[in-house]
């Protein structure tokens, strides 16, 4: 096992990362900006390390200052967390070459993930169900006219370096095509300097369900059940929970089966997340892999009782996963709830500014993962995710009564943040019932 590894992040999930490290025996080394020398991270950390200015290409995108952290630490391996450079498929080669071990899956894993058209094609090869679409990348709107006119309208333009829903357009009829292909092209091209685009039929109102998968390095694929993250506003998820309403045993064993084939398909290690989406028959489809861990996974330990973080170190370190499929049980329900620095009133707009009442809930079945403090101060350089409150219930009733509870308790000053949304959620009728799908936040806080 490592006896130091250095995490290439900050916030929550930096912490998460040294826990479970402690937890393992291993010293941890964490590494800052200017504007994070007295953040919670750096303080949680065994010893750390500065990195650059505030601006996160000057810091913790910049590959060069964290190698040199690494090397100059004695760190052996790099925890990348999510976000930042988690799924550079180059930032995993960089350290390969500079004898570190990457945290993560294999650079090729990340890379043919990453490019969208291709693993939908991937996908299909292996048996995992994707979307009716164009076979590969849109080679001329004649050819995409076509394809169009065979699965119907509305039709779904994506970017194959998007991802994460940059670079996408709806054409609801033959006339807006070719317009919306030219601009999805110009678009991606100036976002991720390449162009290609490729067709997915536009599914209405779909579900999203997430697949927990942890492969090692020995071939075994294990896979954890879903969480159910329809609950997002503009492509950020605000609120998940595991398992979903929506997934039967019969359908979570075929989600699951196909998870496993797709880490196969790539020789995927890690932990890793299969996104699907399930429309309104039931079924699923294929959209995308996360090749990081989530910041939803807790939901996931929740029901589990498995350490997410852990595996993952001790798959890098070449050890076999702690658990097997046969003893992969699920209990109860959990929920997390996205507490962000952000004002309800201003379209939730980030609402940067010194926190000074901070007060978190506690008590029974009650996990606060938090980046902030009293006097902590949210920089309008990284994103603004305060603290992530994950609830276990023995049913989601239980975990939705909980869940008010905690939020309740949770007081804070200083800056305006969605706890009051989350309250109002809780109440919903229809997030009550389970009726939820992505475009259900939209509807519910217009002009949010
Ligand atoms: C879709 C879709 C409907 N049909 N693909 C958005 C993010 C990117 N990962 C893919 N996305 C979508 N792809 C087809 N064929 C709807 C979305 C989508 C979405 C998906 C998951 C969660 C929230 C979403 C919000 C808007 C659109």
């Amino acid at each position: 096992m490592f006896k130091k590894i250095l995490v290439a992040n900050r916030g929550e999930i930096a912490i998460r990362v040294m826990r479970a490290a402690r937890e393992l025996g291993i010293k941890t080394v964490a590494v800052y900006s200017d504007a994070d020398k007295d953040a919670p991270h750096v303080a949680y950390a065994d010893e750390a390390f500065p990195i650059g200015p505030a601006q996160s290409t000057l810091s913790y995108l910049h590959i060069p200052n964290i190698i040199n952290a690494a090397v100059h630490t004695g760190a052996e391996a790099i925890h990348p967390g999510y976000g930042f450079l988690a799924e550079n498929d180059h930032f995993a080669r960089v350290c390969d070459t500079w004898n570190l071990v990457f945290i993560g899956p294999p650079a090729q894993a990340i890379r043919q993930m990453g490019i969208k058209a291709g693993a939908r094609k991937l996908m299909a090869d292996a048996g995992v169900p994707v979307v009716p679409g164009t076979e590969g990348t849109v080679s001329s709107v004649e050819d995409a006219r076509a394809v169009a006119d065979q699965i119907g309208y509305p039709i779904l333009v994506k970017a194959s370096f998007g991802g994460g829903g940059r670079g996408i357009r709806i054409v609801e009829s033959p006339d807006g095509l070719q317009d919306a292909l030219e601009r999805a092209s110009r678009e991606a091209t100036a976002a991720f300097g390449q162009g290609d685009v490729y067709l997915e039929k536009y599914l209405i109102n779909p579900r999203h369900i997430e697949i927990q998968v942890l492969a090692d390095k020995l071939g075994n694929v294990v896979t954890l059940g879903e969480r159910e993250s329809s609950l997002q506003r503009r492509r950020q998820k605000v609120l998940e929970e595991a398992p979903s309403v929506a997934v039967t045993p019969d359908l979570r064993a075929r989600m699951s089966s196909a998870a496993t084939r797709a880490a196969q398909a790539v020789h995927y290690d890690s932990a890793g997340t299969l996104e699907f989406l399930l429309d309104q028959s039931g079924n699923f489809y294929f959209m995308e892999m996360n090749t990081r861990v989530q910041v939803e996974h807790p939901c996931t330990e929740s029901i589990t009782g498995i350490d997410i973080v852990k595996e993952q170190i001790r798959v890098a370190a070449g050890l076999p996963l702690s658990v097997t499929q046969e003893e992969v049980a699920f209990r109860g329900w959990s929920i997390e709830c996205r507490i962000n620095a952000e004002d309800p009133d201003m379209q939730f707009r980030p609402s940067p500014g010194t926190v000074t009442v901070w007060k978190e809930p506690a008590g029974p079945w009650v996990r606060v993962d938090a980046a902030a403090q009293p006097g902590y101060t949210v920089q309008p350089y990284y994103d603004s995710l305060l603290a992530k409150v994950i609830i276990w219930g023995r049913d989601r009733k239980e975990a939705i009564h909980r869940m008010e509870r905690a939020l309740s308790e949770f007081q804070v000053d200083g800056v305006k943040t969605t706890i009051g949304m989350h309250q109002q959620l809780m109440q919903d009728p229809e997030f009550l019932a389970g009726n939820i799908h992505i475009n259900f936040l939209a509807e519910r806080f217009k002009g949010a």
